[in-house]
């Protein structure tokens, strides 16, 4: 006979049992195999985006790219010019940007058209925008006191704007954070170092920046370069993340092998997407997921004597090349220690919002162009439900009454001038190509945009 207990112990022998083997399956979920419909999915608010805002903002704002005699500093200006620790740690005391504004933040983001922003939860220096329970070396220490990320946070989901965090692998400022800089060897000796403690002290602050500030859009990796990162710690680091919030899109500088500021990988990484860095791949990265990073002048940080900003002009055309060619702009503002972004940024992204307003539907949702060589702009295009594409002809040189050849035979079922859908644009099939003759209008100073819809693909 079998007794009661016995059957209750059987039961609490089974219970047991399972709950270990399930806790095994969850630890071990490697996200890094899901299907190609499961990425899809996932990657589809970001491959419709298409544009983005970088935001690099942390205590190097304070000495704005000053430090003795030299002025061309940005974010690396602790390593740079050598900063110890002690005087570094000194600008804490003057972080109080009372001008900061995230709704207006947020709001200037959106107003230029982009669909997500991307901000250094933590940089280089280490040093953390966000309440951090794991450490000192945050915004509540400053005398702001204020949590910027949770107010940035707040504003972009009143605003319906994707929040992304940058996240540095490398930490400046961490005592279990290996190698030191080769300068501060001595002043800051390795003693008893970690680096496997480090790593717990990351994984806990990427649970507080997706649980207490997400869901994120992205997690965007960097300082993975240094010879403490391995391609192990990196797949490890992906899985973590996406155990975490599982939808969430995670760039390739999470793991090593990256080429440098081409920013490509090998098959065997993982990460969502390249990141380019400062440049435009001459044909694209066909096949895979990437998002050009650049500044709008040389510095990522703010720099307040660095004056060399793009024109609107430049920004906008290479926003339609990158998109031309498949990727994502992540374009970046380095704010003031005030809190605002710098006038000339703010004026660039006015008037990108100016053009977004008119132009947009020639960028969101777009996929590369059709054609080889189009001397005079770029293409983007869009397929449709009923399996039409629309073809937006980016002309970046328009000359009123002057044509435009496309390498193509087909002929359009419609044609329309995005700024001014009241003219007539006439065309006509030469010898296999499709000439489009523009009508007299004023042209767009940035980039005026063709749309021609066709039956079927190009
Ligand atoms: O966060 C931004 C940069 O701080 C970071 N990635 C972007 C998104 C970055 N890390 N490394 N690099 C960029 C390239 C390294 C450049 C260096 Fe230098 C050359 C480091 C020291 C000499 C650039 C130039 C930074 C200081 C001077």
């Amino acid at each position: 006979m079998i007794k009661t207990y016995q059957i209750t112990f059987l039961c609490f022998i089974i219970l047991v049992f399972t709950i270990i083997i399930f806790s095994f399956t969850a630890l071990a979920q490697d996200y890094t195999k899901e299907s190609k419909e499961q990425k899809d999915q996932r990657m589809k608010w970001w491959r419709e985006a298409r544009f983005g805002l970088f935001i690099h903002w942390g205590l190097y704002a304070i000495p704005a790219g000053k430090w003795g005699d030299k002025t061309n500093y940005g974010e690396w200006i602790r390593h740079e010019a050598q900063i110890p620790l002690p005087e570094y740690k000194k600008l804490l005391t003057q972080f109080n940007p009372i001008k900061f504004n995230a709704k207006e933040w947020v709001r200037m983001a959106k107003d230029a058209g982009m669909k997500y922003i991307v901000i250094t939860s933590k940089h280089h220096d280490g040093f953390c925008l966000f309440d951090s329970k794991v450490t000192d070396w945050d915004v509540m220490s400053t005398p702001f006191q204020r949590d910027i990320l949770k107010e940035l946070s707040d504003a972009c989901k009143e605003e319906g704007m994707r929040l992304c965090f940058y996240y540095s692998i490398m930490d400046w400022h961490h005592p279990d954070y290996l190698p030191r800089r080769d300068w501060e060897k001595e002043q800051r000796p390795e003693g008893d170092a970690d680096f496997n403690r480090y790593i717990e002290y990351m994984k806990a602050q990427l649970k507080e920046l997706i649980t207490n500030y997400g869901p994120l859009g992205i997690l965007w990796f960097d300082g993975e370069w240094e010879n403490t990162w391995t391609h192990e710690k990196g797949v490890d680091l992906y899985n973590y993340v996406r155990s975490l919030q599982p939808d969430i899109i995670i760039n390739n500088r999470v793991d090593t092998g990256r080429s440098g500021m081409e920013g490509t990988s090998e098959p065997k990484n993982v990460g969502d997407y390249e990141t380019p860095e400062q440049k435009v791949p001459a044909t694209g990265l066909p096949g895979v997921d990437w998002e050009t990073c650049m500044t709008m002048n040389n510095h990522w940080g703010y720099n307040a004597v660095d004056k060399n900003f793009k024109s609107t002009k430049e920004l906008i055309q290479l926003l339609v090349d990158i998109v031309s060619k498949g990727g994502n702009f992540l374009l970046n503002v380095g704010p003031m220690a005030t809190g605002e972004f710098p006038p000339e940024s703010v004026q660039r992204l006015k008037e990108i919002g100016e053009w977004m307003k008119v132009n947009s539907e020639s960028v969101y949702g777009t996929i590369a162009n059709p054609f080889e060589k189009t001397p005079w702009g770029r293409c983007t295009q869009k397929k449709l439900d009923n399996g039409h594409t629309i073809l937006y002809v980016h002309i970046f040189d328009y000359k009123p009454n002057d044509k435009v050849v496309l390498p193509t035979d087909k002929s359009p079922v419609k044609v329309w001038l995005l700024k001014d859908t009241s003219k007539t644009i006439e065309t006509s099939l030469k010898k296999n190509n499709l000439v489009i003759k523009l009508p007299g209008i004023e042209p767009d100073p940035y980039d005026t945009v063709v749309a021609l819809e066709f039956e079927g693909s190009l």
